[in-house]
């Protein structure tokens, strides 16, 4: 048997993350002793695997990273408006290292399966390198958008040229020089590699399904009195992205859409579209629950975006016409649109021809074949509950988690899960976390759990579980929050739409961070109303 003998700790953390990196700094500071492992080889998480050409954040730099040391804050020098992966993955290993996080972490280690014992209220983690660890806690981080989406495309095992998945990117890089290059793939991954691939490869071909709504991200160098203005702004741009709906320092109009005239509507589109980025999908307050609101934003961008693309014909392909603004994630772009000026790049309408397959020399619609020497998948994720069925977790009963959640995710407060006692999922299902500044909920989340344990510990208590019932309360709250939202029409991944098979349940908490902050805050203060305490 080459298992080594169970090692006992406080918690184990799944995931080396923004919020797995949190976790371990703020369990440790709490005195538990805690074990973490990550499937890669360093920390990083979302900003480890999606290396590819053009990944940034789509929240500003400034607002995308820690507030809970304000010396990390005032030290750190952030180059751009919004970062690109690089120096995010720079900022989270300088994380890493100065808060002396990755002793505590094994890399190049996969958690296989983690089992309750009921009677001990202790977890079981196994991992891929054989190890097995005995913990009163369970925290998955491991990332909502983390198990990357390969669509089960006939043939792509034939095709000759490369192949690369956006979110598993070499890490020395592409050079696509001189190749005939296919883009799968219209989400955030396609939209910002897309210029950048056009720029190199002798040819593109996009390869587009559903039309996306993109905004430019009016990105620029921050020059030192930018940065300084910012650090020293840093108190009341924090409070205001706590007070928020989406975690940033964001303040929509304080009219509804329509209860401005249409020159007020424009010049407050006009205002945020120079400042560039998603946020332009909530300019107004009412913009994702009023389809009739919705649609002015949706006429201003739309001309804004014909504006800038030569052919009328391809701009009619490139205006989405199946759903609403920001009902899927919007995109923030850098060039994306004028990309298809080049001479280079060819738009291929999925929609008209759907993709057949691949073959030994391209890619076959049903219009016709591409021959291609690169293909790159940018097809997005198994989100959400995609990472969390790969481990496997076995609860009271000997119920997976995954099999608990056949008809999609439920739990209480995005936090607990009945039938799965101390064990934690961090930014996932029933939380706002993909619908916010990630950062910002990992702090959140991570400070909740970690006063919990604290709870606990001050009570002689041995366990927390969720009450079935609190669970289905807080299930029908999520969902008639998001029957309220235009977020529910699309098939998006928010709604698990992309991936054949998963049932269509929107699972986020829709009814914004603050809200969703105060409620769990007020369930802390509360004594954890609807856990039961053992
Ligand atoms: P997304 O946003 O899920 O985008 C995936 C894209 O891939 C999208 O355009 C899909 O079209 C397309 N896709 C997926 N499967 C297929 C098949 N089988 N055929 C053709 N096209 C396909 O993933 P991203 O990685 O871009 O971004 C994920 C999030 O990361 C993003 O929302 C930001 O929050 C950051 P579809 O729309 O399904 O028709």
């Amino acid at each position: 048997d080459s298992t080594t003998p169970a090692g006992s700790c406080d918690a184990v953390v799944v995931g080396a993350g923004i919020a797995g990196l949190y976790a371990v700094h703020r369990l440790r500071e709490r005195g538990l002793t805690v074990r973490a492992f990550e499937a890669g080889s360093g920390p990083g998480g979302v900003w480890y695997w999606n290396r590819y050409p053009g990944a940034r954040c789509d929240v500003e730099s400034v607002d995308y990273s820690y507030s809970f040391s304000d010396e990390l804050q005032q030290d750190w020098d952030w180059s751009e408006k919004y970062a690109t992966q690089p120096e995010i993955l720079r900022y989270l290993e300088h994380v890493a290292d100065r808060f002396d996080l990755r002793r505590s972490f094994q890399f190049d280690t996969r958690v296989t399966s983690a089992t309750l014992d009921e009677q001990a209220l202790r977890w079981t983690v196994r991992t891929d390198r054989g190890e097995q660890v005995s913990a009163r806690f369970l925290l998955t981080a491991v990332g909502p958008l983390s198990n990357a989406n390969t669509p089960a495309f006939d043939g792509l095992d034939t095709f000759g040229g490369e192949v690369h998945h956006t979110a598993t990117w070499p890490h020395e890089g592409v050079d696509f020089t001189g190749k005939r290059v296919g883009v799968i793939g219209t989400g955030s991954s396609g939209i910002q590699s897309i210029p950048l691939i056009a720029e190199q490869a002798e040819r593109l071909f996009v390869f587009q399904r559903t039309a996306n709504y993109s905004i430019p991200a009016g990105n620029t160098r921050l020059d030192d009195a930018t940065r300084a203005a910012h650090k020293a702004d840093y108190p009341e741009r924090r409070r205001l992205s706590w007070e928020s709906g989406g975690g940033s320092p964001h303040r929509t109009h304080p009219k509804k859409t329509l209860d401005v005239t249409a020159r007020e509507r424009d010049t407050a589109y006009e205002e945020r579209w120079k400042l560039g980025g998603v946020l332009f999908s909530k300019t107004f307050p009412d913009q994702l629950t009023d389809l009739a609101a919705n649609h002015t934003a949706r006429e201003f961008w739309e001309r804004k975006v014909r504006a800038v693309i030569d052919d009328p014909a391809i701009a009619e392909l490139l205006v989405p016409n199946d759903h609403a603004m920001g009902a899927k994630r919007i995109v923030t772009d850098s060039g994306y649109y004028e990309t298809y000026n080049r001479g280079n790049v060819e738009l291929v309408n999925l929609k008209a021809d759907p993709i057949v397959g691949m073959d030994a020399t391209g890619v076959n619609t049903t219009g016709a074949h591409y021959e291609l020497d690169a293909i790159v998948l940018a097809t997005g994720f198994d989100a959400m509950t995609g990472s969390l069925d790969k481990l496997e977790i076995v609860g009271r009963g000997g119920q997976t988690l995954k099999d608990k959640w056949t008809a999609g995710p439920e739990t209480y407060l995005g936090l607990g899960v009945d039938g799965f006692p101390n064990f934690f999922n961090v930014n996932g299902p029933g939380a706002t976390g993909v619908l916010a500044n990630m950062v910002l909920h990992s702090e959140l989340h991570v400070d909740w759990i970690a006063d919990a344990i604290a709870y606990l510990d001050d009570h002689g208590g041995d366990g927390i579980e969720a009450e079935p019932e609190a669970v289905a309360e807080w299930v029908d709250k999520c969902r008639t929050l998001a029957e309220k939202s235009l977020l529910n029409t699309a098939n998006s991944w928010y709604l698990g739409a992309n991936i054949p098979g998963r049932p269509r349940v929107f699972m986020p908490f829709a009814g914004g961070f603050s809200t969703y902050r105060e409620i769990i805050t007020g369930i802390a203060e509360s004594g954890y109303k609807g856990f039961a305490i053992r």
